[in-house]
């Protein structure tokens, strides 16, 4: 721990793991905690933080045979102020911007969000999801230009069913990995990825086979996860 009792992720873990911090940004209500959640599942440990009302949930996990310590951040409703603490952004490896696919108006505020992380860490990988797609399926239809537009991954997901879930994190927590291991080039990979996925999906949804298939975007809903021992 360094001062102000936050965790200096410069230094190895106690067991010399790799440790990373992810962040998420968007809107009030967008639903970042039951994303955060829905990855954890009953695998969580909160973490209260009382200077800046932060929860820190930690995960643990390994990356190409590498221990990982995974932070994910999550605040305390700071956002309605539609400015947040620095220190949220301060170490971050990874960045999830997540917006509402049943309010327009989170969507449009996606440039904002990206532009004030930006400010505060312009390198890190960031990548984008559209969240509560069980409300309305068809929504998945639509095209968001925003992420394509910055070269970021995007991921049509539901905090509420899980759709997508566990690959979204999944791809974070390689990035934040990557990102602190200097590798440069692994947003291309994940975008290359995405694309064969999305291709998938697509025309499996245009056979009417979108929930039966096995690379439909609701893969992920009995997704579980192999090293969640935190
Ligand atoms: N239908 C549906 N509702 C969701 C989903 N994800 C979140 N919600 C609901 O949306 C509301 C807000 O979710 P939160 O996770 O608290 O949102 P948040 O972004 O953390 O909000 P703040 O902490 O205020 O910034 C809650 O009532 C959730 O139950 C989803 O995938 N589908
Ligand atoms: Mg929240």
């Amino acid at each position: 721990m360094a001062k102000n009792g936050e965790p200096d992720y410069d230094q190895l873990g106690d067991e010399g793991e790799c440790k990373v911090k992810i962040i998420c940004l968007g809107d009030s209500a967008v639903g970042k905690s039951k994303l955060v959640e829905r990855f954890l599942m009953d695998g969580y440990k909160p973490q209260q933080l009382s200077t800046y009302a932060l929860t820190l949930f930690n995960y643990k996990t390994e990356v190409n045979g590498t221990k990982v310590l995974v932070d994910f951040w999550d605040t305390a409703g700071q956002e309605r102020f539609n400015n947040m603490h620095p220190s949220y952004y301060h170490q971050a490896h990874a960045c999830i911007l997540v917006f509402d696919t049943t309010r327009k108006v989170t969507y449009k505020n996606m440039p904002q969000w990206l532009k004030e992380l930006r400010e505060y860490r312009p390198e890190i990988p960031c990548l984008c999801c559209a969240n509560k797609i069980d409300v309305d399926y068809n929504v998945t239809k639509k095209s968001f230009g925003f992420a394509k537009k910055h070269r970021m991954p995007f991921y049509f997901v539901s905090a509420s069913d899980g759709t997508n879930v566990v690959k979204m994190f999944t791809d974070a927590i390689r990035a934040a990995v990557a990102y602190k291991n200097d590798s440069t080039d692994f947003m291309d990979e994940i975008m290359r990825e995405l694309e064969h996925f999305e291709l998938e999906t697509n025309s499996k949804r245009s056979n009417g086979k979108a929930d039966s298939s096995s690379s439909s975007p609701r893969d992920d809903k009995n997704d579980t996860k192999s090293s969640n021992d935190s």
